[in-house]
């Protein structure tokens, strides 16, 4: 570490979720290849095929309401980490699925949105659901069908609260990056602005991907995070 270490922030993946039970994107059996990005995750794919692009979602929905998909050590270790720890931080995460919350997370920023919320493109009103939905659904501001869209973040759109993580990037000593192929624009360079303000750089990968961090640990998030976590807190508590 440069410097004590006062705030973190860190960016989850696809990766911290997989021993959960849920895809990843670029893995060989991942997501994407079933079906290709511009079909499924773009406002060009939904204008072209809206019921292949609710089935998708409604799809990857039921399937994080499993009983068996829950969090993992590396979901709970970050949520006790954000209990125990006495500086600033911020969690920001490119998954949809809602298992840091389910962790006990608490200031979890979803910057590409979230599965369990649907998004009314007339009001832009935001619902919960758990249900499947689609172009039939009546929205609950306008009671009109064919209004609602899956509250995610498609290629091309621009990502939720990107502001406040800026600026959080741009004051943190720690940034660490769990779970993350680094492919995604501009997640994949929030590194990049942490190490411009001089933070200490860590990423934890089941494999090394191209970015330069100052720190790689190779290993599945579960067994990795909750040791490195462990070690960042002591280290503060010691003052060091
Ligand atoms: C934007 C929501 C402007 C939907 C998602 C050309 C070049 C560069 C960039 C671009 C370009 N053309 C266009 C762009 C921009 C584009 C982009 O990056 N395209 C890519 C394809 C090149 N980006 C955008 O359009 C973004 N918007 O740029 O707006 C802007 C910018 C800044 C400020 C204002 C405006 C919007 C992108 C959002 C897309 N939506 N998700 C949905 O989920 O369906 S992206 C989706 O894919 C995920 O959210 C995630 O972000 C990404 C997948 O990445 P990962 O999470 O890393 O998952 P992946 O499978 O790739 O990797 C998993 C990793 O985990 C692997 O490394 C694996 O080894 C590891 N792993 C696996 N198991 C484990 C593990 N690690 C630990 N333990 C394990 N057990």
């Amino acid at each position: 570490m440069k410097r004590p270490v006062k705030s973190v922030v860190v960016l989850t993946g696809a990766g911290i979720s997989a021993e959960s039970g849920i895809r990843t994107f670029r893995a060989a059996d991942g997501l994407w290849e079933e079906h290709a990005i511009e079909d499924v995750a773009t406002p060009e794919g939904f204008a072209r095929n809206p019921q292949l692009v609710y089935r998708f979602y409604n799809e990857r929905r039921r399937a994080l309401q499993v009983p068996q998909v829950k969090p993992n050590p590396a979901h709970l270790a970050l949520a006790r980490f954000e209990q125990r720890w006495p500086g600033d931080f911020l969690l920001v995460t490119q998954n949809i699925d809602n298992l840091h919350e389910r962790a006990g997370s608490r200031r979890v920023i979803h910057m590409h949105g979230e599965l369990l919320k649907m998004r009314c493109i007339n009001t832009n009103l935001v619902f919960s659901t758990r249900e499947d939905f689609d172009f039939d659904t009546e929205c609950r501001c306008c009671r009109n069908v064919g209004n609602l869209r899956p509250h995610v973040v498609w290629f091309g759109e621009i990502p939720f609260q990107m502001q406040e993580i800026y600026q959080a990037l741009e004051r943190c000593d720690l940034f660490v990056a769990i779970g993350t192929s680094g492919n995604v624009y501009p997640a994949s360079g929030f590194y990049q602005v942490a190490r411009q303000h001089h933070a200490y750089t860590a990423e934890l990968n089941l494999e090394r991907t191209g970015s330069r961090f100052d720190e790689h640990l190779i290993g599945k998030a579960s067994a990795i995070v909750p040791a490195f976590l462990d070690r960042v807190l002591a280290t503060a508590l010691a003052g060091c």
